[in-house]
């Protein structure tokens, strides 16, 4: 239905607004990412701020959050970049933290997306806005995709835990581009162009290595705080990665459990087999505006490690290496 123009609004399209008018948080938000340096390449134009490369909408929210957002002693923040196992590490924390609640034969995994499960303290859910977040009960569980310089105060020095998960970055840059050529209408990059756009420590939130160095450097200074997590060494031994996230998380497995196999039973239900087997995950889906369709399935393509052989070449592959390598020279981390 076309909606009727009212004197109202014929008004404030026409005249500028009174001098004493306060801008909104958001429209102050957007006149400050206006003046910023923008690059087109990807899906869509990302921008820069702080040296971090972001879409602008999720440039928004991450500034919103800096006020909005209230830490709280007892939250556990999932950090990842895109596609290094935000869903992995969601279902993880997720079934390790509840697990006296709810039993594996009647699980919410069951019926409920690990996406949903989780809310990103940055990006709101559907229909949600940044209330959300602060309505949640503690001990509060949250996602997020900023770097550890941008998590507002309190997160980053207080006594919430954080996890982080990051992964190969030849697999990462992979399943980032056959995740935007899925959801964004229209989209067709190619291998060759994200490759060099990556490499330069452009994409979104890129420099991937400045992002992984922040939170390396901290899981070193605060050990009891900031755990350090790789998506490869996950997968070469699930059951220790559970053991070992239980334990930061102030819930270690005990000798009953061990015994009853419980850290094998919360590796089944994570894996990517039962997840992909689970209609929640296969169906359905969100529209995120016009051009970008959020399918429930686009979360689990492959789950492999070295899926990248199968994309680019291995000169390429060395380069990528090589330049990562370089650029955290002087860091113990290496992939
Ligand atoms: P996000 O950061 O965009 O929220 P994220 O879960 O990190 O999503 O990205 C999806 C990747 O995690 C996919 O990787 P691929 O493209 O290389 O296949 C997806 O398959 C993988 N993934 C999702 N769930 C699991 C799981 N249970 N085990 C292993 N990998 C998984």
């Amino acid at each position: 239905m076309a909606h009727a123009t009212t004197p109202s609004d014929q008004e404030s399209a026409t005249k500028s607004p009174p001098a004493d008018h306060v801008p909104s948080k958001e429209s102050q938000i957007k006149d400050f990412i206006s003046t910023l340096p923008a690059r087109e390449g990807w899906s869509q134009p990302l921008i820069q701020y702080k040296k971090y490369w972001f879409r602008p909408q999720m440039l928004e929210k991450i500034l919103l959050v800096q006020d909005t957002y209230k830490p709280r002693a007892d939250d556990i923040i999932l950090a990842t970049q895109p596609k290094c196992g935000t869903t992995w590490l969601k279902a993880l924390a997720f079934t390790i933290t509840n697990r006296s609640r709810y039993s594996f034969a009647d699980h919410p995994l069951l019926t409920r997306h690990p996406q949903h499960v989780v809310p990103f303290i940055e990006i709101p859910s559907l229909g949600m806005d940044h209330t959300e977040v602060e309505m949640l009960p503690s001990p509060r569980l949250l996602a997020t995709h900023m770097p550890m310089s941008m998590l507002p105060p309190g997160a980053s020095s207080g006594g919430c835990l954080v996890v982080y998960l990051c992964r190969d970055p030849k697999d990462t840059l992979v399943s980032r581009l056959h995740y935007e050529n899925r959801v964004v209408k229209g989209c067709n990059l190619s291998m060759d162009s994200v490759f060099s756009m990556f490499c330069e420590g452009f994409s979104p939130y890129g420099p991937f290595w400045d992002h992984c160095r922040e939170y390396w450097e901290e899981s070193l200074a605060r050990p009891s705080n900031v755990l350090f997590l790789k998506y490869e060494e996950i997968m070469s031994d699930p059951v220790q990665a559970v053991r070992e996230l239980a334990k930061f998380l102030g819930v270690p497995l005990t000798e009953e459990e061990e015994s009853s196999g419980v850290a094998e039973e919360v590796v089944k239900l994570c894996s990517f087999e039962t997840l992909t087997s689970l209609q929640v995950n296969q169906v359905g889906g969100v529209a995120r505006g016009n051009k970008v369709y959020l399918d429930n399935s686009v979360f689990f393509r492959k789950g492999k490690v070295g899926d990248w052989t199968n994309h680019m070449s291995q000169e390429m592959g060395e380069k990528l290496d090589r330049i990562v390598q370089q650029k955290l020279q002087g860091c113990e981390l290496v992939f």
